[in-house]
């Protein structure tokens, strides 16, 4: 079954997505964060041609069941239900979702795995192209519970990128994700050992994208859309599940992501006369490339274990400055500011 929506190359459409809504208890990400979105559909959304939310708007893997959610976010449902009276919005799958059937119950959007605009723009949610996220995955589904679960319980996030999460709980889940990366490690080393090269590239697949997402290229997406972009059908990949938001011009066509609203985040793009922008909101300040700098330049090859090696201090302290410069693909100990006054 063909379960792509289609949108024409001259509508004006407004995306955003990983909205991560939630049950709006205190360790949901989206952090009640809803009258900013109201406002949005008012500003922004309603301007549109069509409203797109690019996967993960509703976290089921966070509230269980969409009644939670209503509960947690009575007049943002409210406000999201009657925009969907007045104009089409369309909801793409992400992996938050669970099997989806709860949710298109629930709200009487328009259901779709993904969206065309024209012949040669793709709208998908990302989890199609992370390997430990595919759709359809039961397991990834519960690993995800089973991380909504641990927030909630230690009442503290565990995130990635630790230079935007330096809480206790991401310190201390990046130090026992270390431990778990060296066994991975050593066991892949036994596997090759052994001659069971299928589960050694599993082990070092898995050390990969950690490795990247550490370095800032989160579930491997960069690298994903590079590839789907060297594909001559596609010139524009618009993608949401990294939460990193941002407008590239690759070798073979532009990326788009949508970013997310969790915590201090609410950015979205902007699809008007062929062009795409992606913006935060309300401040309207245009993103391009800045999340990705360090990725696309001198940190392109580096692993996990370069990235301990680069940041940890020892003692569960990690050297955020250091994070920040290279994530801007600068080199270390270069001051920020002064390297930004030279050019
Ligand atoms: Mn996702």
């Amino acid at each position: 079954m063909d379960n792509t929506a289609r949108l024409s190359a001259d509508a004006r459409v407004c995306f955003v997505s990983d909205l991560h809504i939630g049950d709006g208890s205190p360790t949901e990400s989206f952090g009640r964060k809803d009258d900013l979105l109201r406002r949005f559909f008012e500003d922004e959304a309603c301007r549109a041609d069509a409203f797109v939310i690019v996967g993960d708007g509703f976290d089921l893997a966070q509230a269980w069941t969409p009644g939670r959610v209503e509960e947690g976010h009575p007049r943002l449902i409210e406000d999201l239900r009657q925009l969907a009276r007045a104009m089409p919005v369309y909801y793409l799958r992400g992996n938050h979702e669970g099997s989806g059937r709860a949710l298109a119950d629930f709200l009487p959007l328009r259901y779709y795995d993904n969206l065309a605009i024209g012949d040669r723009v793709l709208v998908e949610h990302g989890n199609v192209f992370d390997d430990f996220h595919q759709p359809g995955d039961r397991r990834a589904f519960w690993a995800v519970r089973t991380h909504a679960l641990i927030e909630k319980v230690v009442r503290s996030p565990v995130r990635i990128p630790m230079r935007k999460h330096y809480y206790w709980s991401t310190r201390l889940g990046h130090w026992l994700f270390f431990r778990y990366g060296q066994l991975q490690r050593e066991l892949a080393h036994v596997y090759e050992s052994r001659g069971h090269t299928a589960k050694a590239e599993r082990c070092w697949k898995f050390l990969d994208y950690w490795g990247r997402g550490e370095w800032g290229d989160a579930a491997g997406l960069l690298r994903a859309a590079e590839t789907v972009l060297g594909n001559p059908d596609v010139d524009v990949l618009v993608c949401g599940h990294s939460h990193q938001p941002g407008r590239l011009e690759l070798p073979g066509g532009t990326y788009v992501n949508t970013g997310s609203w969790t915590f201090d985040d609410a950015t979205f793009a902007r699809y008007d006369d062929g062009r795409f922008v992606v913006q935060q909101y309300p401040d309207g300040r245009e993103l391009t490339d800045e999340e990705y700098l360090g990725v696309l330049g001198p940190h392109r090859d580096k692993s996990f274990f370069d990235w301990w090696e680069a940041f940890y201090r020892g003692w569960l302290r990690y050297d955020v400055p250091e994070m920040q410069r290279a994530a801007m693909g600068l080199s270390s100990g270069t001051c920020p500011l002064e390297a930004s006054a030279i050019t």
